[in-house]
């Protein structure tokens, strides 16, 4: 600096733990320049600051929008040490160096998302102008000023500073962060105002969209050993997918894997959608048994039963609190298959425990991963991944309670028939086309997934499902392309007593026929379900 002082500028919107880094600089004898807040701030925790000011000889102006902006900030900023010419042109201006900038900024994202939403004029307010513009220049000059934007980076700075090793290292990884922040800050500025455009307020997908993702954990392996893996949250994205698999608190277990998430998302999103107390039980992405009773642990038994070799390390999700009689039961059931087996999961997914619940699953295996997940949101944003780009997609959100069971069969259900089509229609939406669910008293009895044809999914599911199938309603997620000596045909036989289905096909008439030939009920809905 020009007394010859080392200075740290801070100007900081987040003022978590200020008085660790006021005090630890001025411990090492750094003379500190702050903005207004932030000086404020400091003083009160007894550090003495000099004010942005008395640098600049301008008051902050306009509101605020000029505070920082003068070249007595970000020639100190800016001016290459190792250049005579730089620093003959400081000195000439009384300028001095900053060896360190701590800056975070006005808090964008949070303010534009806060319920309730913001006035489009708050909205522009608080786009930072001055943060970012010294963010950018400490970081463009990082081999001689420090740039600290994370106030979880503090302690390692001070310690970086009480050393006498200069390490750029350090420094870089300190600049990479800096334009990490400057960067989806801008992006969130940049979607907020797309928000702003008639295009945006009509059209969910903007011309370009900017993902700034953030790593959660590194993770074991991929799908396999030999692929290496890496967990990213999409902070920004987070308003479309609020709730769900990403922000769940793990409470127990093994370190999640990368299968482990894949797995997880499918039957929490499956347990979702359910409004009565439900067990959904998920192997390779796909529910392989769902059971809704009142009470949860018939639930839970039921889902097991439904297919008990496949549940056998899968994982199990339910979309009411785990309490102790519930974890008693996922603790001690035995496995159908030999009634001595005590069954083995991967994860167990609730929206809540009770503590004596969490205690007793916690007590089954060291192993068990326990996530705790709040609630999904509709409306959400899609997002996946081909060679070169992504597909984005609004979420399917339809429920039976959205569609129309149209009876396009001479016979009628009955009621209760009617709810079976409603319940296999919802664990069809979740299984992996093509997809054929055989379910009755709310409970799924038999599925068929991922098969590349039709029939094959239907004879999977059939098997499963074997006696049961009797009086039991069939699901299937697309129409079906073709009736006599097929498909339908076989499902009628089988002994099926309502087949819900979208209709569309050009033979419908003959899916019709078919289900009147053999007493059948066929309920068109004129949706679909594809899960490819
Ligand atoms: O309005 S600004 O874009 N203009 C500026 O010149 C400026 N300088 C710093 N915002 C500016 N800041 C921001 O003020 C910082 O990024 C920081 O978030 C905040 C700190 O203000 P205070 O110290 O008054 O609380």
């Amino acid at each position: 600096s020009a007394s010859g002082n080392k200075q740290a500028l801070i100007s900081l919107s987040d003022k978590k733990d200020l008085a660790f880094l006021g005090n630890g600089l001025s411990d090492l004898g750094y003379t500190i320049v702050s903005t207004g807040g932030t000086a404020s701030a400091l003083e009160s925790a007894g550090v003495s600051v000099t004010k942005v000011e008395q640098l600049t000889h301008f008051p902050e102006m306009l509101d605020g929008r000029v505070k920082t902006l003068h070249p007595n900030i970000h020639g100190g900023i800016l001016a290459r040490r190792d250049q005579k010419h730089h620093m003959e042109a400081l000195n000439k201006h009384g300028i001095g160096t900053f060896d360190v900038v701590i800056v975070n900024l006005y808090p964008f994202y949070d303010k534009v998302t806060s319920a309730g939403g913001i006035e489009f004029e708050d909205g522009i307010e608080n786009i930072d102008i001055g943060g970012p513009s010294m963010i950018r220049a400490a970081a463009k000059n990082h081999k001689d000023v420090l740039v600290v934007v994370d106030p979880q980076d503090y302690p390692e700075l001070i310690e970086f500073l009480k050393g006498d090793v200069d390490d750029q290292e350090f420094r870089r990884r300190l600049a990479w962060k800096a334009f990490q922040h400057s960067a989806s800050y801008d992006s969130a500025v940049s979607e907020w105002l797309w928000k702003q455009t008639a295009g945006g307020s009509s059209d969910k997908f903007p011309p370009s969209l900017t993902v700034s993702l953030e790593r959660k954990s590194t993770l074991r392996y991929g799908e396999n050993p030999h692929q290496n893996s890496a967990f990213y949250v999409d902070k920004r994205l987070a308003e479309f997918n609020a709730g769900g698999i990403a922000t769940a608190i793990q409470h127990h277990g093994k370190a999640m894997s990368y299968n482990n998430y894949l797995d997880a998302d499918a039957a929490w999103n499956c347990v979702s959608e359910f409004r009565n107390p439900t067990c959904v039980i998920v192997k390779h992405t796909n529910p392989c048994g769902v059971a809704s009773r009142d009470d949860i642990l018939e639930a839970y038994r039921l889902a097991v039963k439904a297919d008990p070799v496949s549940a056998f390390g899968g994982i199990v999700a339910f979309n009411v609190e785990i309490d102790e009689a519930l974890a008693k039961e996922i603790r001690e059931f035995r496995s159908p298959t030999d009634g001595e087996t005590r069954m083995f999961y991967e994860i167990v997914v609730a929206p809540k425990y009770t503590e004596k619940g969490l205690e007793i699953l916690c007590g089954k295996s060291k192993t068990l991963r326990i996530l705790e997940a709040s609630k999904n949101e509709k409306g959400k944003l899609s997002l996946r991944q081909v060679g070169g780009g992504w597909l984005a997609q609004d979420s399917d959100d339809l429920t039976p309670q959205d569609i129309q069971f149209k009876v396009v069969s001479e016979k009628a259900p009955q009621e209760s028939e009617l709810h079976d089509a409603e319940f296999a229609w919802l664990c069809v939406k979740h299984v992996k086309s093509n997809a054929i669910v055989i379910a009755k008293n709310n409970c799924m009895l038999g599925m068929g997934s991922g098969q590349p044809n039709r029939l094959e999914s239907l004879r999977i599911a059939l098997k499963k499902a074997g006696d049961e199938v009797k009086g039991a309603a069939l699901a299937s997620d697309a129409f079906f392309p073709f009736a006599w000596n097929d498909t339908v045909e076989e499902a009628c036989e089988s002994g099926v007593s309502v087949i819900a289905e979208p209709g569309g096909s050009i033979r419908d008439g003959d899916a019709v026929d078919c289900c009147n030939k053999y007493g059948v009920s066929l309920l068109f809905t004129n949706v679909r379900h594809f899960r490819h």
